[in-house]
């Protein structure tokens, strides 16, 4: 398995780590708008350094109950990160939106990939995705990042994501998109109860049928609070269980806040799986 822009391939396999750059005002909180430019490129290099071979940058936050970002507010966050990123490294970069303009004007930046948490829903991003032919990953999510925790119900948690994932398949091949342009994400967290999130953990290996790219996102989650009653920062640990327990059933892409120690995570599972 992998993935390919142009010239450019990822090898899949074996895990690869998407290290999380989140370009929000609060991220890099010190100085002014080129102080966090650079402090944006010091994190991006450190976390190629420790292992990811693909940065997701994203400048709306995604999490429960978060407010929406205005298109001018995105781009002003996320474009001038991805020109300086591409100036440094030929690392993957992944654009973390559901805007078409701000994926349209993040490819023409640089951008390699289209990571989607609204499985291009939106107004235009299934078109931009399209005619920018680059790889992209579509999740599921029941409902919207402001509500979707508020009562998520599902008969069958597994079933209905793999069917969702099936018609969004369908859906975006007829629209245009190449089938091996196309990454899945079951959504860990999306309108998803703790029960849920668990469930499709163990059933991971069930996302193996749609023969394509797999994507694991549980980076400090909230399905660890509620079993284990833990802050974000005390999230490590679990993190990294998730991510290990998703990596053993065939996820091909982790996406993660710790890199550095996912790449040990994923070293010591490959010594086991080798010697
Ligand atoms: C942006 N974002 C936050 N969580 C995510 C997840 O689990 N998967 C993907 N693809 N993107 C996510």
């Amino acid at each position: 398995m992998k993935i390919s822009n142009n010239d450019k391939t990822l090898d899949l396999s074996e895990p690869q780590i998407m290290g999380i750059l989140n370009v929000t005002p609060d991220s890099f909180s010190d100085g002014g708008k080129f102080n966090q430019q650079d402090a944006a490129v010091k994190q991006a290099l450190q976390l190629i350094d420790d292992g990811a071979t693909i940065i997701d940058i994203g400048g709306e936050s995604t999490r429960p109950g978060a407010a929406l970002v205005s298109l001018d507010e995105e781009l002003k966050r996320v474009i001038p990160v991805i020109k300086a990123i591409r100036q440094v490294s030929n690392v993957w970069i992944s654009i973390d939106t559901s805007k078409a303009e701000v994926m349209k004007q993040a490819v023409a930046a640089g951008a390699d990939l289209i990571n989607d948490v609204r499985a291009l829903s939106e107004e235009g991003a299934l078109e931009v995705a399209v005619k920018a032919d680059v790889p992209v990953c579509i999740m599921h999510m029941q409902g919207q990042p402001k509500n979707m925790q508020d009562n998520p119900n599902y008969v069958d948690v597994i079933d209905e994501v793999c069917e969702f994932l099936d018609t969004r398949i369908t859906e975006c091949i007829n629209a245009g998109i190449k089938r091996e342009n196309i990454i899945l994400d079951p959504g860990f967290g999306f309108g998803k109860t703790m029960e849920h999130n668990f469930r499709l953990v163990n059933k991971f290996s069930q996302f193996l049928k749609f023969e394509l790219p797999l994507l694991a996102g549980l980076s400090r989650k909230s399905m660890f609070d509620h079993l284990l009653g833990l802050k974000v920062d005390e999230r490590l640990a679990s993190s990294l269980t998730g991510a290990l327990l998703c990596a053993q059933q065939g996820a091909h892409i982790l996406r993660v806040h710790d890199v550095k120690e996912t790449s040990h995570m994923l070293q010591v599972m490959q010594a086991a799986n080798t010697y």
